[in-house]
């Protein structure tokens, strides 16, 4: 079942079923071993994010004191990201309506007092594709509004398994996870949650 709850924003609820969450976590558990979670910092401040991050697919997003950006290799081990698994493939396949692959996966993770402030994903250059979001484990309160800081905004939970995408006018809007709902899945065993935000970075090629 797909809910349109603004223009350009869909929701899937429980779009991964049991196995698959299960699938998914064990994929994450390998892409982990290779690529750890890092701790992101703010650009110029250098103020460490709540949040914990990797990324697997040809290119990862990472922030550090000297800016945002996309690159091919992980900022601690050097080594290139680990591939996306087939069934990220699979649900970009089925959700997104973009005929191209995606080209990272950011895999963020919440503890329960983790939070990520409200904020426009800009640093693509290809704004046509949508982003597509997976969430595992514990509910989160995640809030989206328009394309201008300040607009009104409204907020939706995301629960385990649940999918969402973002595109047209929604690519551009302001959005972030407000709380963490401790306790409301058993999918981790020590709790907390990860979302998975799989993206087109660059244009896709030209037909000559
Ligand atoms: C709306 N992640 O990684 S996913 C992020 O749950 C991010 O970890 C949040 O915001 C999370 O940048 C929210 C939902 C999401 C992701 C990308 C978007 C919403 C979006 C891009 C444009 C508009
Ligand atoms: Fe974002």
């Amino acid at each position: 079942m797909k809910l349109v709850v603004a223009p350009g924003v869909t929701h899937w609820p429980g779009y991964l079923d049991a196995s698959a969450q299960s699938e998914l976590v064990a994929a994450l558990r390998e892409i982990a071993r290779a690529a750890p979670f890092f701790v992101p910092r703010m650009p110029g401040t250098g103020k460490p994010f709540s949040v914990r991050m990797t990324n697997c697919g040809a290119l990862g997003w990472v922030s550090d004191e000297r800016g945002y950006r996309y690159q091919p290799a992980h900022p601690q081990t050097g080594q290139p990201w680990p591939a996306m698994p087939p069934i990220l493939m699979q649900a970009w396949r089925e959700l997104s309506g973009y005929p191209h692959p995606p080209e990272a996966c950011l895999v963020n993770f919440y503890e329960a007092s983790a939070r990520m402030g409200l904020h426009q994903d800009r640093d693509e250059q290809d704004f046509e594709a949508p982003v597509l979001s997976l969430s595992l484990g514990d509910t989160a309160l995640f809030r989206i509004g328009g394309t201008q800081r300040g607009g009104r905004t409204v907020s939706l939970k995301l629960a385990s398994g649940d999918a969402l995408s973002f595109g047209g006018a929604a690519r551009l809007a302001y959005h972030g996870i407000d709380r963490i709902l401790a306790g409301s899945s058993a999918l981790l065993p020590q709790g907390g949650r990860l979302n998975l935000t799989l993206r087109r970075v660059t244009p896709p090629p030209q037909l000559p």
